[in-house]
């Protein structure tokens, strides 16, 4: 069997072309973990995402020869799948039932936590960034214990919070109806549909990560279905 820092080492050397990238590690303890293929609970999980657009590139790429539903979520499948099964781990994806908790396992992996508008902030790419899947193992990863900076303690003004034209997001939550209603709005269609949104857009933490025009355009269609 591999050791633990040979298999990190070839998940990041295969997912690399894609723009995946290793996004943390997190040790269980005894049947905390998610369930692996073989009904055991997992040891480790490696969180694999995206940093700024660094996977728009190669999706872009592969789109152009693949059509169907859900796209972003098939081409993190066609590319972690084989992987999962050349390393004998199992494959979580975020968007697949049942929901693995991705935000706590990266809370867990990095120290990271919510921003007001509930998506998790990085003190290097701000809100622009996420999850394309994770792998499990029977065995522990070592991986150094981390403690990032929580932007929002000390940003003045918060401007994330007032931006939204329609008060959808914020510190009560996520008003998704009201969200989906501005952005079939002439006005939503003008704005947060072709800029994405107002408000994780008012956040001036990692700008230079922010997505590329047409990541962005991407990810709101997907939240108006
Ligand atoms: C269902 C879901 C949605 C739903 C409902 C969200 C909600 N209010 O519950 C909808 C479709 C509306 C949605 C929208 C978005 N989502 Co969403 N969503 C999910 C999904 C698939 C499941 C969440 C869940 O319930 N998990 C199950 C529980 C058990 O997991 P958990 O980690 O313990 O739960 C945490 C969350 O529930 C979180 N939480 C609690 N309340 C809220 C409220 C909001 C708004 C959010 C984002 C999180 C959140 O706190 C928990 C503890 O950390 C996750 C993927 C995943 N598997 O986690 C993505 C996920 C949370 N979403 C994500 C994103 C980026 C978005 C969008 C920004 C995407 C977009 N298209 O623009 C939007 C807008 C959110 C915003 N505030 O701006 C990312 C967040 C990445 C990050 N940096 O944190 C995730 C992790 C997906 C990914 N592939 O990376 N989402
Ligand atoms: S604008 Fe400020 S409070 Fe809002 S997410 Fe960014 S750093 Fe956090
Ligand atoms: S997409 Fe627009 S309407 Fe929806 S929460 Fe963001 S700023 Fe508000």
């Amino acid at each position: 069997m591999k050791g633990a820092s040979a298999v990190l080492a070839e998940i990041a050397a295969a997912l690399e072309p894609q723009g995946i990238l290793i996004r943390g590690v997190v040790n269980f303890g005894a049947g905390e973990g998610p369930l692996l293929g073989d009904g055991s609970a997992a040891k480790s999980v490696v969180l694999l995402g995206n940093a700024g657009g660094s996977i728009w590139p190669a999706f872009t790429q592969w789109r152009k020869d693949h059509d169907g539903p859900d796209p972003l979520d098939t081409w993190s499948k066609a590319f972690v799948g084989p992987l999962a099964e050349r390393l004998a781990a199992t494959a979580y994806f975020p968007s697949d039932p049942p929901w693995q908790p991705f935000q706590q396992w990266a809370m867990r992996a990095e120290g990271l936590k919510p921003s007001p508008l509930g998506i998790l902030i990085h003190p290097q790419f701000g809100l622009w960034h996420g999850y394309r899947g994770a792998l499990g193992f029977p065995f522990a990863i070592e991986a150094a214990s981390r403690k990032a900076e929580h932007p929002c303690d000390s940003c003045v003004g918060k401007p994330c919070l007032s931006a939204c034209p329609v008060d959808a997001v914020g510190l009560s939550g996520f008003d998704i109806p009201r969200c989906r209603t501005y952005l079939a709005s002439d006005a939503g269609m003008a704005t947060c549909m072709v800029s994405g949104c107002t408000a994780r857009n008012a956040c001036p933490v990692g700008a230079r990560y922010r997505y590329p025009a047409e990541q962005l355009r991407f990810h709101m269609e997907a939240l108006m279905r």
